[in-house]
């Protein structure tokens, strides 16, 4: 038994800035007040990650335990723990949902305060943190930090799912599927017979896919660099495909010529200030919404004539898909189960957390769409 007792086990560290993983025994201290710490099963590999081992996301400290789309069970609880008890299946998420604050209690929201999107500085509330590793003292990651074998995150943080659900695929629920179906159904809200074009074809823009297929969407036009990623784009749904590098001009432009004017729904999902200007260049005037999911560096600026938008264009961003997520993340684990889509589709890879170097190095080469460790 465990519980009330520091835990030593494996984690994959991050010691400093563009550092490969390093496999390491770490001490996990007991969770305290409304805190629960968590056994992890299975962990994906998210391109934020990525993000954040580069320094690209706004202050992740150096040292860390990435990894934020997991799915695990229940070790022990600190005191005041109310909806979560030892042995529960769970999902960790990196947006809470604190239910208390303004964002919280108004139905247009998801991102709740205390996740501190901007500004998480990867310790708990009372400013420490529960990982140290060779005497130091380790920084958690957006309210997760799930490469380890156990990690302590905030009732807040974390949601119980069924007892039936998989202990391995159901990861994805915690960040890649549910940020791209929730961005075409929530953010977007994708109309029966409509035209989406999706930029970026990563785990995130493939859920998107299946959100607008989902939706009713009529054509659904996939773009990417990297062609390989067309097969599985329409396998999910899309109904053409453009590579920009195939062309001689804007793939803005390329878009209005095919669609007569413009989409209806343009997503970016690769993080870059170029893709975000294409998608909003491709939306059709009077009526076109583009949504925003991807991570661009901290800094970064995006300059475009307003009459973009006089025009009748909609810009927007989404996090976490939009959904509520201590609300919401149980209901898509019952979809799920009632196969109401294929989470294992996004899954190219699986490997043991040791090999955690080889999945980023998958992610790097465009071979790998997700790769989920096994804990
Ligand atoms: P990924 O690396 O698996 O996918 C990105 C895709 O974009 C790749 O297929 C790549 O070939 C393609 N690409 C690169 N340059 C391109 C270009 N110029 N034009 C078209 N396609 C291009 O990443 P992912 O895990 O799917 O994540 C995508 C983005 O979403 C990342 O920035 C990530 O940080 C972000 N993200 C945001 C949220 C959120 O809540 N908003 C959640 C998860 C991930
Ligand atoms: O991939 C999932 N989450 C990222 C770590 C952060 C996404 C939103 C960041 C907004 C500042
Ligand atoms: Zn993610
Ligand atoms: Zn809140």
């Amino acid at each position: 038994d465990t519980a009330g007792k520091v835990i030593k086990c494996k984690a994959a560290v991050i010691w400093e800035k563009s550092a490969p993983f390093s496999i390491e025994e770490i001490e996990v201290a007991t969770p305290k007040a409304h805190e629960v710490r968590i056994k992890i099963i299975a962990t994906g590999i998210c391109r934020s990650d990525d993000h954040a081992v580069e320094g690209k996301l706004s202050n992740v400290k150096f040292p860390i335990i990435l990894g934020h789309e997991a799915v695990g069970i229940v070790e022990s609880n600190g005191e005041n723990v109310k909806h979560i008890k030892p042995g529960d299946r769970v999902i960790p998420l990196f947006v809470p949902q604190c239910g208390q604050c303004m964002c919280c209690k108004d139905s247009r929201s998801n991102i709740c305060i205390a996740a501190k999107l901007k500004k998480s500085v990867g310790v708990m509330s009372d400013g420490t943190t529960r990982f140290t590793c060779r005497g130091k003292q380790i920084y958690h990651f957006v309210n997760t930090s799930t490469f380890t074998e156990y990690t302590v995150v905030e009732e807040m943080a974390v949601t119980k799912i069924d007892s039936g659900a998989s202990l391995d695929n159901t990861c994805l629920i915690g960040c890649g599927f549910s940020t791209g179906y929730g961005s075409a159904l929530n953010t977007a809200k994708v109309h029966p017979g409509s035209t989406c074009a999706i930029f970026g074809l990563g785990g995130i823009g493939l859920a998107v896919i299946m959100g607008c297929k989902i939706a009713g969407a009529g054509r659904i036009i996939g773009v990417d660099v990297n062609p390989d990623k067309f097969n599985i784009a329409k396998e999910l749904g899309a109904t053409e495909c453009i590579n920009p590098k195939d062309y001689d001009k804007p793939v803005a432009q390329v878009i209005l010529e095919q669609t007569g004017g413009g989409v209806d729904y343009a997503f970016e999902c690769v993080g870059h200030i170029e893709t975000m200007l294409a998608a909003l260049n491709s939306s059709h005037f009077a009526y076109g919404t583009t949504v925003i999911v991807g991570v661009s560096a901290p800094e970064s600026t995006i300059t475009f004539d307003p009459m973009i938008l006089l025009s009748g264009r909609t810009l927007k961003g989404s996090v976490f898909g939009g959904w509520k997520s201590k609300d919401s993340v149980p209901q898509l684990v019952s979809d799920s189960m009632a196969k109401k889509f294929d989470l294992e589709k996004l899954v190219t890879h699986r490997l043991p957390l040791d090999k955690i170097n080889e999945g980023f190095d998958l992610l790097h080469s465009g071979k790998s769409i997700r790769t989920i460790l096994l804990v």
